[in-house]
């Protein structure tokens, strides 16, 4: 039987004795606690009770609505992209594009339009981990003068499906397989390859997915496309068509696959982390928006048709107009109330921006408005504040679930004729849409000019360097070697063939099936297209150390005066660079000063850094050598094409870690040293090191 407490505990109405020591109080009303009714609160911490140790009373309304309003914290998640991050910030053009569009946010470059942007995850639920092998969501809220312009894209410029009809198809196909509840967060599955491998038109997609694009190093090194064709229109009604493009001023970079399982491990929030202290440090991520600007004739000169949202323009052929600059500068004040209840609607659009026929497209402008309704909760989420328009906004539209608003007078309707004052149409600047002229048969069909399927994917692979080219041949054999049914194996890799033989022949012997790939007979002979090398990562890599992290070793009695140049360095080069030491604690230089470590060795891998350095002492290095932490933090870095910096005295540890000598291992025994790390480092890894150590399978 449990022992009464004291009496003071039994006889105070508002002192919880067994939580005095730790227990906060106020006496200024002003601070008091209250119910959601305004009520002040005297104890949050005990149940009306009859006794002390008795039941618990109905009549206690504080619980009940505390425990209700709990109850009913979540909303759905998004069904698609549930799992995203969020942050605030702005839009300038460069130079007006009054030629193009009379979008009133682009006029001006003294105008600065607030935006907010959501980047996402597609397959995996709200809590998944960061780096699946998949999509990135990019999407961006603009909140012009004119109205809420959301532009909902992704990190790559193509789409699966080339009709609104194929979503739930596509959806249901990645997500868990539906009586397991399995896999989370991941293409690697049956249902999935079965799916694409019936689905010709997914081939190019397939390509980016499969590429260094879908495990990006960090949502601040992402491109974004707007994917569809879009039209712009400028004062005049001249119409041109449009693909919109962002390039992250960090330049693009991607992690490792074996990095990437092992990030989700080891920091399921990496990207969600990176974008947050990026922001809180005043790095502030910026991304420059492109336009393929063409007009009709342009549009119906290129090989494909604009409306085939699983086909790109190459660069080449359109260059890209750098029109403006999106910089992130804010985090939310709330993840739930910004991040989780902002809707972005493809429908969103303003005077000057419009639609193209794309199939795709027209499916989503019904999807996103209908998605709210369950998410938000009715017809009103437009009042959400991250969702509200800048702008004024007025009609007669009234009443509904959520309504916050409270409309004065009896006039709810238009045309009136008892207030002059209230909103009435506005031919002058009301949003019109571009005369187009349309004359077609009502029919269910998909256009012969969508049938070639295999020609970009073929480009695509072609405009990758040799590194990447293996990376995409590695990341089909292990997604096809977790498929456990042959024939849908055996029907993939007939897909294959018909991309490129290099392709085929890579992924079947990866997964050592030289049987015969089914025979596949494409609707459309694919074409040898020009490559376009501006497709690759690795062609435009910068040589750069911003954004990026060293990560550097310590232990007990290492050079302190060796750290204080990289740090500078570091500093020089706008990276950032943490201390690792065997315990957080920290580790004492060798002349004795402490210097406070930012993670632990298990507790920050080597996997979370872009490049690292070994600053150990002779005793540290004989001491780590004989910790798995410690051989796995260093052979990891080496296995990870890292730049590895290091004294002399580590070297028993890069031993027994099977490091080998090359290029990316840089002696720093001295200022010099440093110089030539940091040089070596800006240029990313040593990819070099790669084939000596892996191959696809
Ligand atoms: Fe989405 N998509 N989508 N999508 N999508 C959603 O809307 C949908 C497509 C994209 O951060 C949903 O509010 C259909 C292409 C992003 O909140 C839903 C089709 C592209 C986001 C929906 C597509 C996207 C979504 C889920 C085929 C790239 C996250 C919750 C016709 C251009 C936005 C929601 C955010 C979200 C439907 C295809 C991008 C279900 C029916 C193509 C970035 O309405």
């Amino acid at each position: 039987m449990p022992s009464r407490p004291p009496a003071s505990a039994r006889t105070s109405k508002t002192t919880p004795s067994l939580l005095a020591e730790t227990h906060q109080q106020t006496d200024d009303k002003k601070n008091a606690l209250t119910t959601n009714h305004g009520v002040p609160i005297s104890d949050n911490q005990n149940t009306l009770k009859a006794g002390v140790r008795g039941p618990a009373l109905l009549e206690d309304f504080v619980l009940r609505e505390k425990i209700t309003h709990f109850d009913h914290e979540r909303i759905p998640e998004r069904i698609v992209h549930a799992r995203g991050s969020g942050a605030h910030g702005f839009f300038q053009v460069y130079e007006s594009l009054a030629d193009i569009t009379k979008a009133a946010f682009l006029q001006d470059p003294k105008i600065k339009t607030e935006v907010f942007v959501r980047f996402s995850t597609v397959a995996g639920g709200a809590g998944s981990g960061d780096l699946p092998r998949d999509v990135r969501g990019f999407a961006t809220k603009f909140y012009t003068s004119e109205g809420n312009y959301d532009l909902v894209g992704n990190n790559i410029p193509v789409f699966f499906i080339q009709d609104a009809m194929k979503f739930p198809d596509l959806v249901h196909s990645v997500k868990m397989e539906p009586d397991k509840g399995f896999p989370q967060a991941a293409s690697a599955h049956d249902n999935f390859w079965d799916f694409a491998s019936l689905s010709p038109e997914s081939m190019h997609m397939l390509m980016w997915t499969m590429s260094d694009r879908a495990i990006p190093r960090s949502l601040r090194m992402i491109e974004g496309f707007g994917v569809h064709t879009f039209r712009m229109v400028n004062a005049q009604g001249v119409s041109h068509f449009v693909k919109f493009h962002w390039r992250p001023k960090l330049g693009m970079a991607s992690v490792l696959w074996d990095e990437a399982v092992k990030i989700n491990g080891a920091d399921p929030d990496f990207h969600r982390r990176d974008l947050w202290d990026s922001i809180l440090n005043g790095d502030f991520p910026e991304w420059e928006l492109g336009l393929q600007v063409m007009d009709e004739k342009a549009a119906a000169a290129l090989d494909f048709d604009i409306l085939d949202p699983t086909k790109l323009i190459p660069e080449e052929i359109i260059p890209l107009r750098i029109v403006g600059r999106l910089v992130l500068n804010r985090n939310p004040d709330n993840f739930f109330a910004e991040t989780e209840q902002v809707a972005f609607l493809p429908s969103n659009i303003v005077s000057g921006i419009e639609f193209s026929n794309d199939p795709l497209l027209q499916g989503r402008l019904f999807s996103y408005q209908d998605t709210q309704l369950s998410r938000l909760g009715g017809p009103n989420f437009h009042q959400i504040p991250v969702n509200a328009p800048r702008c004024p906004m007025h009609n007669f539209q009234r009443d509904g679930l959520r309504q916050m608003e409270v409309p004065k007078g009896r006039v709810n309707y238009e045309p009136n004729s008892f207030d002059t004052g209230t909103p009435r149409e506005c031919p002058m600047h009301g949003f019109t849409s571009v005369p187009e002229e349309l004359d077609g048969t009502k029919i269910r069909k998909r256009s012969e000019t969508f049938a070639d399927h295999y020609s970009q994917a073929r480009l695509f692979f072609r405009s990758m360097t040799e590194t990447e080219q293996q990376h995409i041949i590695s990341a089909f054999a292990f997604e096809l070697a977790k498929v456990e049914t042959k024939a849908i194996r055996l029907r993939m890799l007939g897909h294959l063939a018909i991309i490129d033989p290099a392709l085929h022949t890579g992924v079947a012997d990866a997964l050592g099936m030289s049987d015969a790939a089914d025979t596949i007979q494409p609707a459309v002979q694919p074409r040898d297209l020009p490559p376009s090398p501006s497709l690759s990562i690795l062609n435009k890599a910068p040589s750069t150390l911003q954004g990026r992290k060293i990560g550097v070793l310590i232990t007990d009695g290492f050079d302190g005066a060796l750290l204080a140049t990289l740090r500078k360095s570091a500093a020089k080069e706008k990276a950032t660079l943490m201390i690792v030491a065997p315990k957080v604690g920290g580790a004492t230089d060798a002349e004795g000063t402490l210097v406070e470590a930012d993670g632990s060795l298990s507790g920050s891998p080597s996997i979370l850094f872009d490049t690292v350095v070994l600053l150990l002492s002779a005793e540290g290095a004989q001491d780590l050598a004989t910790l798995s932490s410690g051989v796995d933090w260093v052979s990891n870095a080496f296995a990870h094409l890292k730049i590895i910096g290091h004294t002399p005295a580590s070297q028993p540890l890069l031993d027994i870690a099977g490091v080998r000598p090359d290029d990316g291992l840089i002696p720093l025994e001295n200022d010099k040293g440093i110089k030539t790390y940091i040089a070596t480092a800006k240029n990313g890894r040593l990819w070099q090191r790669e084939p000596t150590l892996r191959r696809p399978g």
